[in-house]
């Protein structure tokens, strides 16, 4: 029997993190994207921003919104959702430009390291989160269990803050690669800046398609082209698409045949419909603009929204109007009507739609439809004024 004396061990194959030899994955790509991308989340903000105060002023507000232009809303929600949508398409290409650096090795240098990769890792979560619940909300799917416009509105937020740690953070390299010729920019290898400038065109081209495809559901001269977009301007009755239907709402025709405007005040009264279609009758033209996108122009008739509240004994100027629907729930069943809508002789309670009595998903008998706001506002199956 033989002893041998132990020998060197046999070196273990040292752990060789994946590497990338791919091109492209370099900061010039990520910040000539990050740019559009930035850009794409700022309007987002911007017109969310607008989106919310509209919908949910606070009280010093509530009576100085703006009524007009009477298309700001459609701009400003076509606008937040045509850049979501683009952001989308953006944040993907941005994400393939820097995944490898998901895998850099060690993971951890330094506590500086450590919490930048952390503020990476939350901006990357609540982007995704943010352009994802949007998505879904547009096609009017909720698969979670919480509400959205809260939850969407705190987690703006979240990405906002985390986009400015960022670029502060990222702040030098930006600089460095802004431009074609910027002084980093200018060490990258030659040849991969054909290659980055088709990356670049099909992203721009991929924006363009996405948009192009979709914007027609607010904007109406490109309605030919709008394919992927969740609503048609055309489709619908009356000319007009329908978000929540009478059946959705539970607002059946049995329950209309007693139907009375209530209208509380100081002076309190009720009419019929008949006696709603006696007084002084008012046509506009104003879009819908849903907070989902879509928007169109339709010919409207009815009562000034003023003059119902005057004949309660509201001052013109100063009072506010509670607005309640048939409807029994639902998060736009109660709306509040600031004094500068009430006043403004463009808001109405409306009674036809298009020249025709307004159908039973369109609001019958009687709906709210004022200028610059979000549709949301536009009350359908309106039974109760009440004059504060
Ligand atoms: N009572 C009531 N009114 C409502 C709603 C609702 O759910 N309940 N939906 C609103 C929404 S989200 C929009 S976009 C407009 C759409 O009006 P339309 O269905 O006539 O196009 O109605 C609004 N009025
Ligand atoms: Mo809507």
């Amino acid at each position: 029997m033989t002893f041998r004396m132990p020998g060197p061990r046999p070196a273990l194959p040292a752990f060789r993190p994946p590497r990338f030899t791919g091109r492209l994955h370099d900061a010039r790509t990520a910040t000539a994207v990050g740019r559009w991308l930035g850009l794409a989340f700022a309007v987002c903000l911007v017109t969310g921003l607008v989106s919310h105060y509209l919908q949910r002023p606070p009280g010093w507000l509530a009576d100085r919104l703006p009524t007009r232009p009477v298309w700001g809303y459609a701009l400003n929600q076509g606008l937040h959702v045509a850049t979501g949508l683009a952001a989308i398409v953006l944040l993907l290409v941005k994400l393939w430009a820097v995944y490898p650096r998901l895998f850099v090795w060690p993971p951890v240098r330094s506590v500086r390291h450590a919490l930048e990769r952390l503020s990476v890792a939350l901006l990357v979560a609540s982007a995704v989160f943010e352009l994802f619940t949007g998505l879904l909300n547009i096609v009017e799917w909720y698969p979670w269990p919480f509400a959205f416009v809260p939850v969407h509105f705190a987690v703006a937020w979240v990405v906002t803050g985390s986009v400015l740690l960022h670029v502060a953070v990222k702040a030098p390299e930006i600089r460095d690669h802004w431009g074609r010729s910027s002084a980093g920019t200018r060490s990258l290898p030659a040849e991969d800046a054909v290659d980055r400038r088709s990356l670049l065109l099909a992203t721009g081209g991929a924006v363009g398609v996405v948009t192009l495809t979709t914007v027609g559901q607010s904007f109406t001269p490109l309605k030919a082209f709008d394919l992927l977009a969740p609503r048609h301007p055309d489709h619908g009755p009356q000319g007009l698409p329908v978000n929540r239907t009478a059946g959705a709402a539970g607002v059946a025709v049995q329950d209309l045949r007693q139907w009375r405007l209530e209208v509380a005040g100081p002076r309190p009264y009720v009419l019929t419909l008949d006696a709603l279609r006696a007084m002084p009758q008012t046509r506009v033209r104003l879009p819908i603009a849903c907070v989902e996108g879509w928007s169109v122009d339709a010919d409207w008739a009815g009562v000034q929204v003023r003059e119902l509240v005057a004949r309660a004994g509201g001052r013109p100027g100063t009072a506010a109007v509670r607005v309640t629907s048939l409807e029994l729930s639902g998060a736009y069943r109660v709306m509040e009507m600031g004094a500068d809508y009430v006043d403004d002789p463009l808001s109405l309670l409306a009674l036809t739609l298009n020249g025709q009595v307004l159908s039973l998903d369109h609001g019958f008998p009687a709906r709210i439809i004022a200028p610059n706001r979000p549709g949301v506002l536009q009350t359908k199956w309106v039974h109760r004024l009440e004059v504060r």
